[in-house]
């Protein structure tokens, strides 16, 4: 028999940098976004896949308008369209915004709104889809209840995962690879219960794959995070952004990872700049900023008080007319000259 085959993609963060009416005409990053979720999801439209799983922060932030969580959703209706069904773990960006009306005509979306266990039939095999929301409170005392909350024990199904947006502890972001480990929002590698095949998870914008609690000793199941589809901040600027696929064998324990696979995404650089104040002019500048990746996303930071014949250099029109086209450039002022400011 066939494995199955999930196709992973989390924090997608629809929306970001994309104004409705921008007030200036400058390269956004918010098609970035949408790009990447449409590259994505490109193995799920073509019928290579079984299963897609969304494992939250579909959106960028929890207010949005209408139009742009239709936008963000109508690719995962397509794929269901489709006949690939999908699962949406609701993030701390959208439990409020998910426009439930429009997804319940669609019998193969699914939301884990709730605890529940999505029972499904994909290439020939029983799956059951334990999850729910983002818990913003105390998720560490809370996980075993809400994992049993969910159901799964009751269904003796082949294939069982379970999905998440939380912080894993083991869980390492940034440059420096902080490690999450004992917060109240940090779940315990050992309350994830034997009988799942995998976690499949949300929420940490690195991507990696968790096999072992703090202690070394191995988890029940592992724990996967795709990681984000675009760089959300500076910190997550050498990461390398994707999406994952896992191929699953049913047994009488919840299944088997057989295999998983991270698939990169085109991600623009983001690069930090830097240039002392007494050294700023409009050459000096469009030199730095001609020696860098034109595509990049930039920030540029001036290390100390320019002069202020100089500093009109800064302004916003300035400095796009400085930088190619194609780069997106956002001042970042130093330490030193906020203090004096
Ligand atoms: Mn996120």
């Amino acid at each position: 028999m066939h494995p199955l085959r999930v196709l992973l993609v989390a924090d997608t963060h629809l929306g970001f940098d994309l104004p409705l009416r921008p007030r200036v005409e400058r390269r956004r990053r918010g098609p970035d976004f949408f790009a990447n979720f449409e590259r994505a999801l490109a193995p799920a439209r073509r019928g290579e896949v079984d299963l897609v799983v969304h494992g939250g922060d579909l959106l960028f932030r929890s207010r949005v308008r209408r139009e742009l969580v239709y936008r963000a959703f109508e690719p995962l209706i397509e794929v269901a369209g489709g006949g690939t069904p999908v699962i949406v773990v609701p993030g701390n960006h959208e439990r409020s915004a998910i426009p439930f009306p429009l997804l319940a005509a669609h019998r193969r979306v699914h939301i884990l709104d709730r605890p529940r266990t999505v029972l499904l039939r994909a290439s020939g095999h029983h799956v059951a889809v334990a999850g729910f929301p983002f818990q913003r409170e105390d998720v560490r005392a809370r996980f075993p209840q809400l994992v049993e909350a969910t159901g799964w024990r009751a269904q003796p199904t082949a294939i069982r995962l379970l999905c998440l947006h939380q912080t894993v502890a083991g869980a390492r972001v940034g440059p420096t690879g902080y490690t999450f480990r004992r917060g109240a929002d940090v779940v315990r590698g050992r309350d994830i219960p034997a009988g799942f095949a995998a976690v499949l998870a949300g929420h940490i914008h690195r991507r990696q794959v968790l096999t072992a609690d703090l202690d070394g000793r191995p988890l029940a199941a592992p724990v996967l995070y795709p990681g984000s589809i675009e760089r959300t901040s500076a910190a997550e600027r050498h990461e390398s952004k994707g999406y994952m696929t896992l191929d699953l064998h049913p047994n009488d324990a919840g299944g088997r990872l057989a295999g998983w696979a991270f698939h990169e995404l085109p991600s623009r650089p983001m690069i930090d700049l830097e240039i002392p104040a007494d050294e700023l002019s409009c050459l000096s500048l469009r030199r730095l900023l001609a020696s860098v990746d034109p595509d990049a996303v930039v920030r540029l930071e001036v290390l100390g008080d320019p002069e202020p014949r100089a500093a009109g250099i800064l302004r916003a029109e300035s400095l796009r007319a400085l930088a190619p086209t194609t780069m997106t450039l956002t001042l970042r002022r130093s330490r030193r000259a906020r203090d004096a400011s």
